[in-house]
Parts: C-alpha cells; structure tokens; sequence
C-alpha cells in the first residue's frame, strides 16, 4: 500500500468502537491527528473475517495495516501511531518511559479481565466458571488500586493516563454494578477532566468507530 501525498503510511485500522483496546489506539491516533486519514473497518471479531483474520490470526481487535505492515496488538498499535505522529510524545523517553508503558500493562490487564468478565456473562449460566469470575473481579479491582495509587498529576498526559482512563470507562460501560470509581478519587477526577477532550469525546463507546 503506498503511502499519501503527506507521505504518511496509509493506515487501515480493525476495530470495535466499543473496544476499549481500540479506544486507547484511537485517542493516540487522534491525539497526533492521524486519524482522519485512517481507513476504518468495523468489525466483530468473533465472526473472524477472513479479511480481518489475515491481519490479525489471534481475531482481536485493534488490528492495523501501516503501508502492508500488520500490527496486531494495542501496545503496539499505539506505539507505532505515537512515533508515526508530531504531537507531542505519549511515550516518553528515558526514565520516564518504563513508568508510562508499565501503567498501560496494568490498565491493558484490567481491561483484559473486564473483557473475559463480559464474555464469560454472554454464555449460559450453567457453563459459567466462578473460579474464573472470581479471579477477574479480583485482577480489576486490585488492577484499579494500583492506577490509582500510581496515577500522575494533571501535567502528564501520557499513554498511561489514556490507557488507565479507558480501563476504568469500559468497566463504567459493560460492568456498572462494580462501581470502578467508588474509593478511587483520583482516577474518577481525571476521567471526568477528560472526558470533553476531543480524542476521548469522539471515541466514547456509543460513537461510532
Ligand atoms: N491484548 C490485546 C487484546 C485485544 C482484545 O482482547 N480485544 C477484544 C475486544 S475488546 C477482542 O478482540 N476480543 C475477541 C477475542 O478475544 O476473541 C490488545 O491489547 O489489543
């Protein structure tokens, strides 16, 4: 795929606007103003599209194609729109740098849990695991803690602080009853300061991607 005339790669993105893996991949390419440009597919990953399969084996969403490069993941997948971008850095450099991408790692993980939790409520009450519920609960809650407690102040505005915003939004989306903010001020301030952004209003779950 060649690139546009702004020589940018050109971008296909696979995804869910519901997705809160994508939400964080979306607000960094909006963040750096890429993502006018991108092509978006949405897609359900559990039909497995041939299409999307062949971008992503694993049939997860996001999924993206950088000028025939297939990036699966959105660790990843962010990375690569922040150095592809001129706004500035979500991923910082140095020291600083391990801090931001181990938040994403906790937050990536609560949304993982959160995800497995919404998936796991689809099947028939019979087939659910309480083992396995029990520990998801646990894995957000505790995940949840940690952001909190390691939560920057307002002048950081990183990959970190996106990914924790979208953990804690997607729990307040599919899982209402835990209450993700109840004993976390911090987080709940910082959402709601973030909410009218640009990149985190025009990727609210009920949005389209
Ligand atoms: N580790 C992946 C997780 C992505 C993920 O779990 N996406 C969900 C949607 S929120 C999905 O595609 N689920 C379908 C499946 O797991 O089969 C990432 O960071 O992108």
């Amino acid at each position: 795929m060649p690139a546009d005339q702004n020589d940018r790669p050109r971008l296909l993105l696979f995804g869910a606007p519901t997705s809160p893996f994508v939400r964080k991949a979306r607000v960094v390419a909006i963040e750096h103003s890429l993502y006018d440009g991108v092509e978006r597919v949405a897609c359900d990953p559990f039909a497995e599209e041939a299409a999307f399969v062949a971008v992503n084996p694993i049939a997860q969403v996001p999924a993206l194609v950088a000028d025939g490069q297939r990036m699966t993941g959105s660790a990843l997948i962010s990375a690569y729109l922040d150095g592809l971008g001129t706004g500035p850095r979500l991923i910082p450099s140095g020291a600083a740098r391990w801090e931001t991408l181990a938040r994403e790692a906790v937050a990536d993980g609560v949304m993982e849990c959160a995800v497995r939790l919404r998936s796991e409520g689809k099947r028939p009450e019979a087939e659910r695991s309480a083992d396995w519920t029990g520990r998801w609960l646990r894995g957000v809650a505790r995940g949840l803690d940690r952001l909190e407690e390691t939560l920057p102040g307002d002048e950081v505005f990183d990959l970190g602080v996106i990914a924790a915003v979208c953990a804690g939004t997607y729990i307040g989306f599919r899982h209402p009853h835990l209450d993700w903010s109840a004993g976390r001020p911090r987080l709940l301030a910082r959402t709601e300061a973030l909410a009218g952004r640009e990149s985190f209003d025009r990727t609210r779950p009920d949005r389209p991607l």
